[in-house]
């Protein structure tokens, strides 16, 4: 099977409105993707007919609610293929799950003169809360290079990982280049020096089908709402006997298992990382949006995408006013950073939005990437299964319009 636009598209109500009075092109799918409508149902539901706290009233709305929340965290381990579901953690989003294991892990696990290894290529979220360790442990950060090609300098992983290295963390796909790292072959290298791995998974578990157990890495993340899911709920994969050892991360009710004047216990796998009241709605949510990705098979996701990034490529390469960043020759999906020869990004994302076409400009919260390429800011389009070739028609058209009118 392979996808029908078409039909899909009917699944999306935001199609029905108008922006500057055209049919919305949506390519801003790195940011957040669009809601379909059974997600938007599910939420709907919850707060119709359940509107109940979960795991702690006898009564059937709670009952009902409870077993919608817990399924979800069972949908999701399925979904990245987790042995079992008591290792995925609901958190609020990607940042949140690399916090969480910062906190939890890093603070209790890390001594002066640790080295955890990321890449130039991470999304702020996966630096800062290192940099976080790095100040209060001592710990030292070792960056991996980028090629010019958009690809990690895998050749350095050798040299960069020693018996300090207890932790590297990398971003699967780039939210700047669209590069797919090779994750699979950087967990083996990192267990040669007994490291733990931690896969950035925001801009990958939405587009093609991940498996935890044949990557063998240690911590997953991800965030629901680039994945046709609600806001506000992401997940967190950990190894059961790493979450099992580490501390919890917030503290207080729900997550403790007993608590006596003196001292606490905790409560079992996840629920010790869900303190408080969670995101009842937005973990619904999630199990109806992977429910609606599994229906129509990751592996036509990634095809139908494959199909548009290169298509758009080729089109965005005829055009030699345009800088596409990274390379058509390398493994990526379809997210496309460029710039327009004397047009300020801000200004292409303006122009676009004038005819309906939402795309991102600014620096992806990714500054040391674009340092390293040597620019500031960047117009980039990013896709997902609902586009299509006709949309980026229009979306060239209006390039060629914009640099007609804007270039200096
Ligand atoms: N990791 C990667 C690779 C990302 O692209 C993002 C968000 C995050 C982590 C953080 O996700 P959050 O849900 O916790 O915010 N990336 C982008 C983007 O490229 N444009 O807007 C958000």
């Amino acid at each position: 099977m392979s996808i029908d636009t078409d039909k899909i598209r009917r699944d999306f109500p935001l199609f029905d409105r108008k922006i500057n009075g055209n049919v919305p092109v949506y390519l801003d799918n790195a940011a957040t993707s669009l809601k379909p409508k059974p997600v938007i149902d599910a939420l709907n539901n919850y707060y119709r007919n359940l509107s109940s706290n979960i795991h702690r009233s006898a009564n059937t709305l709670s009952y009902e609610s409870s077993l919608l929340y817990d399924n979800a965290h069972e949908k999701i381990a399925a979904f990245i293929g987790a042995k079992n579901w008591r290792e995925i953690v609901f958190t609020r989003n990607a940042t949140e799950s690399i916090n969480l294991v910062a906190y939890s892990w890093g603070l209790h696990n890390l001594n002066e003169g640790d080295e955890i290894l990321i890449s130039i290529m991470e999304h702020h979220s996966n630096i800062v809360p290192w940099q976080m360790l790095e100040k209060v442990k001592g710990v030292k950060i070792k960056y991996l290079e980028v090629n010019e090609n958009g690809t990690l300098k895998l050749e350095e992983l050798p040299k960069l990982l020693t018996d300090k290295t207890k932790l590297v963390s990398l971003i699967h796909t780039s939210n700047v280049l669209g590069t797919v790292n090779p994750v699979k072959d950087i967990v083996k290298e990192a267990k040669k020096v007994g490291a733990l791995v931690l896969i950035d998974a925001a801009q990958s578990a939405p587009h093609f089908k991940i498996d935890v157990t044949d990557l063998g890495c240690d911590f997953l993340v991800a965030s629901g709402h680039k994945m046709v899911g609600p806001t506000g709920i992401g997940f967190l994969y950990g190894r059961e006997e790493l979450l099992d050892e580490m501390p919890p991360f917030l503290y207080g009710g729900d997550m403790i298992e007993t608590v006596t004047l003196e001292k606490s216990t905790w409560n079992e796998l996840p629920w010790k990382f869900e303190a408080g009241t969670p995101n009842i709605a937005g973990g619904i949510g999630l199990g109806a949006a992977v429910d609606y990705l599994s229906k129509l098979g990751l592996g036509n996701i990634h095809k139908h995408e494959k199909e548009l990034v290169t298509y758009a490529l080729e089109k965005l390469n005829e055009f030699p006013w345009i800088k596409v960043y990274g390379s058509s020759e390398i493994e990526r999906i379809g997210v496309i950073s460029f710039n327009i020869d004397g047009v300020h990004p801000h200004d292409v994302s303006w122009l676009l939005d004038n005819e309906g076409i939402e795309v991102r400009s600014g620096n992806h919260c990714a500054q040391p990437l674009m340092r390293q390429l040597g620019i500031e800011n960047a117009a980039r389009v990013s896709f997902y299964f609902y586009n299509t070739k006709e949309e980026i028609d229009k979306l060239i058209k209006t390039l060629i319009k914009t640099q007609e009118l804007l270039a200096v």
